[in-house]
């Protein structure tokens, strides 16, 4: 099959790796180049967010990482893993035709069954800043016991093919990183990020460091900051893990009155 990745993209394949996040990050300060590309068919340490792990067993998982030099300012760089949220997305409906939503910020979730998940890294700051973008997307593996997770062989009964869905992966991250440069680009990804955002809606707690907050998620700022609504008004939240309640469950739940 011949490649469509865009040319601009340098892979990189390894069978084994501690991290494809670390690997490029390492990379990113020898001087590698913009677009440069890791994929590694395992991970000893792969990593979550909050220090947390991602796991996949040898071959079950596309496990890449992109690195970027990317002119978008800092307070515009929380697009760089949306953009690759969406591609990943995408990608997954055309190679596998399986609609994929997001979780805020940037987990991929099949109803609400964690089948991805994004981790983005900066080395350095100022103008100078490389952007790591790390995804995890399970192909055959559904995440550890307990986790909520699923993969796209449970989903649609196929195995997909890894550097097919790698290729269009990166061609979607194309398209949108392009568009990024655009003038007012940042609003019309952030209007295809709010279709694809399956917490948009939902009743959730935000589990914050020392709080929860409760309520229904409404929108997502130009900030990419996610708007909760409560009866006291709209939390604003920058950073925190999601969990989508089961609006079904909680009409059960609720104990009738008199
Ligand atoms: C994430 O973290 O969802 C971001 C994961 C990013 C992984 C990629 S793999 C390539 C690149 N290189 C790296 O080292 N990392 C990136 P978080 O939201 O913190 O989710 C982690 C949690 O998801 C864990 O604590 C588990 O509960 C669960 N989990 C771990 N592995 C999973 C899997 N394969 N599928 C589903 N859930 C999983």
């Amino acid at each position: 099959m011949s490649s469509v990745v865009p040319p601009r993209y340098v892979v990189h394949r390894f069978k084994e790796l501690s991290s494809t996040n670390d690997w490029l990050l390492a990379a990113a300060r020898g001087g590698a180049a913009d677009r440069t590309v890791v994929v590694a068919d395992h991970q000893l340490r792969g990593r979550g967010r909050l220090g947390r792990r991602w796991e996949a067993p040898p071959g079950s998982a596309l496990l890449m990482s992109v690195l970027l030099r990317t002119s978008l300012a800092a307070n515009e760089r929380f697009l760089a893993p949306i953009a690759l949220g969406l591609g990943a997305c995408e990608a997954c409906q055309g190679v596998a035709a399986l609609r994929v939503g997001l979780k805020w910020p940037n987990d991929l979730v099949v109803q609400d069954r964690k089948l991805g998940g994004i981790l983005a890294e900066a080395d350095g700051d100022g103008e100078q800043a490389a952007l790591v973008v790390g995804l995890g997307l399970n192909l055959t593996y559904d995440g550890p016991d307990g986790a909520g997770g699923t993969s796209l062989r449970t989903e649609t009964g196929v195995e997909v093919d890894r550097d097919e869905l790698l290729e269009v992966v990166l061609v979607g991250l194309d398209r949108h990183l392009d568009q990024l440069e655009q003038p007012g680009a940042a609003a019309v990804l952030l209007d295809a990020y709010r279709l694809r955002l399956a917490t948009l809606g939902r009743k959730v707690d935000v589990q914050l460091h020392d709080e929860v907050i409760s309520g229904t998620a409404v929108d997502v700022n130009a900030q990419g900051h996610l708007l909760i609504e409560r009866p006291t008004g709209i939390a604003e939240i920058a950073a925190g893990d999601v969990v989508h309640l089961r609006d079904k469950g909680q009409l059960i739940d609720e104990q009738p009155h008199g």
